[in-house]
């Protein structure tokens, strides 16, 4: 049976070269297959499957941003792209810019897609057709104001956002005026807070980390003293299993709230809601990708980052203190016949 398979095979690949040796005569006017004969069961073309297209030897580009599971992720799915004999190349990155840097062939792949950070900046990008999304993880993302659950002791009410406003002032800082302060994260991510907070009349300031690390400084230091802190935090994320605490809970999202300022309870501004609660994760490649690399693509639309896979690489990173790219490597060990079925 083996041996009568490899024998097709090779037959197969005979009858390949011959027709392809058939369609490069010069000034041949009738292709080698109207020449074969009627009874010809099958004839050569239609038996030979279109070769493969190769990917391009060009790297594959890929951003590095400024959170833990994307640095750790970027390093797996690096790998995952390697393995498949592709080159990659890594390029810090800002988060939101990058879907304009992919429009213009400056990145090539963005695993993680968030859709409170940056669902507008993506979509802007795929309905002008320069970025394809080119799949949704099953994981489900939030991404918003969130507190320790110590401060309900003292701020009756919370998560409400009406509640949180009440306690203004226990959210102060020597520098916010008698408001209280919220602590976003760096500027590359979410916009909108200042209008939310405009929109919604809040007795707050906005502050913006200047890192990852500074929010989680912050969370830390206030927890040792249980002083109220709130700040931007997400889900999938390893903060969830250190800390014991919930989002605000603002009036809901719906996509007009980003969009047009006479949606939602201030008619003059956007941003007068919460993020997406069930947000999603997408993973988005530059257009030109699939043509270019034909054989990564495949793999990539198989890609598929769960809740626990993010928190995961999260947790390696800020708990753990691995490196990124042994997180990744961690994370690929453990997950490998996962990513053996993406690759395929
Ligand atoms: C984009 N982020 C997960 C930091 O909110």
């Amino acid at each position: 049976m083996k041996r009568f398979t490899r024998v097709l095979a090779l037959l197969l690949t005979f009858t390949m070269v011959a027709a392809a040796c058939g369609s490069d005569d010069d000034g041949d006017a009738a292709p080698a297959t109207t020449a074969a004969p009627a009874t010809t069961a099958a004839p050569a073309t239609t038996a030979a499957p279109a070769a493969p297209a190769a990917d391009s030897s060009d790297a594959i580009k890929l951003p590095i941003h400024n959170w833990s599971s994307q640095i750790a992720g970027v390093y797996a799915v690096g790998a995952i792209l390697e393995a498949t004999g592709n080159s990659v190349e890594y390029i810090s990155a800002d988060s939101t810019l990058v879907y304009t840097s992919m429009c213009e062939g400056d990145m090539d792949l963005v695993h993680e897609v968030w859709e409170g950070a940056f669902g507008v900046a993506f979509m802007e990008q795929v309905d002008k057709g320069c970025v394809i999304d080119a799949a949704t993880h099953d994981a489900k993302t939030r991404e918003d104001w969130w507190y320790p659950s110590y401060v309900e002791d003292v701020c009756p009410g919370l998560p409400d956002w009406e509640a949180l406003n009440a306690c203004a002032e226990m959210f102060s800082t020597p520098d916010s005026g008698g408001k209280g302060r919220f602590l976003g994260g760096p500027v590359d991510w979410l916009k909108g807070d200042q209008e939310r907070v405009e929109g919604l009349e809040m007795d707050f300031i906005v502050e913006n980390a200047g890192t990852a690390g500074a929010l989680w400084a912050a969370l830390d230091a206030a927890s040792a003293n249980q002083d109220p802190v709130v700040i931007f935090n997400w889900t999938p994320n390893f903060v969830e299993a250190m800390y014991d605490g919930k989002f605000i809970e603002f009036p809901e999202f719906a996509d007009e709230c980003r969009t047009d300022a006479s949606w939602g309870l201030n008619p003059e501004t956007t941003h007068d809601c919460g993020n997406p609660k069930d947000g999603y994760l997408k993973l988005g490649v530059w257009s030109g990708f699939p043509d270019k690399w034909p054989n990564a693509y495949k793999v990539v639309q198989n890609m598929n980052l769960t809740n626990l896979d993010v928190a995961q690489l999260a947790m390696y990173v800020d708990i753990d203190g691995m490196e990124p790219e042994d997180a990744a490597s961690k994370w690929l060990a453990d997950n490998a016949d996962r990513v053996n079925a993406w690759v395929g």
